[in-house]
């Protein structure tokens, strides 16, 4: 499928070593597999080689937060590099029936910074990005309210009810109906306790039409890994660090381990925060409650996507650790083994997330067992 098509490249020559590329990509992408969708944008490329940039330093000098084109040697080149990259594209999805467009903007750098002193060496690098969309037009049913609508935000944006609050005791009269001037929830009845949701069209009705963005999509804004590497004689020590932020989770995915005792399951720590008010016992935890009241029945109203269950799900893992020894003693070498290795490292030592620290959920797989942790002893031999 060809529609659009031609790529027009002006590289220009900024510095020796340094340039910029403009290129201009109209283009269908029909080849990934994807029918019927044609991708037109600017991007734009800008490397910098044997230059020291903000976030370098030059050890060579002991300068810190040079910045300008510095002349290295050729050896010298392949240790430092500093690379951004900045897209524009807007999609057109053409299939009838089907037809939807999307701004997408995204920015990536990358940094690598190594030096060497007699013995020691190190090395750090990281890459960081940003892509953000908005949804420009789809096929959707127009709302009855704007503030409801999916075009207009970013892609997977979650639409859900906002929760206000829980409703107490006072909320009700005497015979247990919710008192005149507070909205009806169309959900079935409720209880002190139960989730109360804001009437954002003031209809007196809360429902499907006072739902609106309750968090961002599960998808990344910003995406980053970092890491570094220190090698002294035979040893090293190399970490890796990944994350992302700027995404949402809704919890109640995980049903198991966010809806108390349904289908006679157990109560997971997040029940703690249970609504509570039984005065002839001496409990009240209706100032700080997080979760509604406890239930063993089915409760539709609880349950509704709302921004009680849409998480922030930013996270940061130390993806790999790894320390190691090579041998590399001529010994070895008259055997025919050129190097001989051994390691120690760790995967996914630790994960860093607000979600898993209240919930007891890891943000990239949210139910189930959360991401392993492995441990691994080896030794490797180069022949
Ligand atoms: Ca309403």
């Amino acid at each position: 499928m060809a529609l659009g098509g031609g790529t027009f490249l002006v590289q220009n020559k900024v510095l020796p070593g340094a340039y910029i590329n403009f290129v201009s990509r109209p283009r269908a992408m029909g080849s990934l597999g994807e029918r019927g969708v044609v991708c037109v944008g600017m991007e734009l490329d800008w490397g910098a080689e044997g230059m020291a940039a903000v976030e370098a330093a030059d050890f060579r000098t002991d300068s810190k937060m040079l910045f300008g084109y510095d002349y290295l040697s050729d050896e010298m080149k392949d240790m430092r590099e500093l690379f951004l990259h900045a897209r524009t594209v807007k999609i057109y999805r053409l299939n009838s029936g089907e037809k939807a467009a999307a701004t997408v903007g995204s920015m990536t750098a990358t940094a690598k910074y190594a030096g060497k002193s007699g013995d020691f060496s190190y090395r750090v690098n990281g890459i960081v990005s940003y892509a953000k969309n908005t949804i420009d037009y789809m096929n959707e049913v127009t709302p009855a309210n704007a503030f409801s609508a999916k075009t207009g935000r970013p892609y997977g944006t979650f639409i859900g009810l906002e929760a206000e609050r829980f409703y107490d005791i006072s909320d009700f009269d005497n015979a247990g109906n919710l008192k005149v001037g507070i909205p009806t929830p169309a959900f079935g009845a409720v209880q002190p306790g139960d989730v109360k949701y804001k009437d954002l069209d003031k209809n007196g009705v809360v429902d499907q039409n006072d739902v609106t963005a309750v968090g961002k999509s599960p998808y990344p804004e910003w995406y980053f890994s970092f890491g570094g590497k220190i090698a002294y004689k035979g040893f090293d020590l190399e970490v890796l660090f990944q994350g992302a932020a700027g995404m949402s989770v809704n919890i109640l995915d995980n049903k198991n381990q966010v809806m108390a005792f349904v289908n006679n399951g157990n109560a997971y720590d997040i029940a703690k925060g249970a609504w509570a008010y039984y005065p002839e016992q001496g409990i009240d935890t209706r100032a700080s409650a997080t979760y509604p009241r406890l239930t063993t029945e089915s409760n539709e109203n609880n349950y509704q996507t709302s921004s009680m269950w849409v998480k922030n799900a930013d996270y940061l893992k130390i993806r790999n650790l790894e320390l190691g020894y090579n041998f590399n003693v001529i010994r070895l070498q008259k055997a025919g083994i050129d190097n001989l290795r051994v390691y120690l490292s760790a995967q996914n030592l630790a994960t860093f997330s607000g979600l898993l620290k209240k919930y007891h959920m890891d943000p990239e797989k949210l139910s189930g067992y959360p991401t392993v942790k492995s441990y691994n002893v080896g030794v490797s031999i180069t022949f």
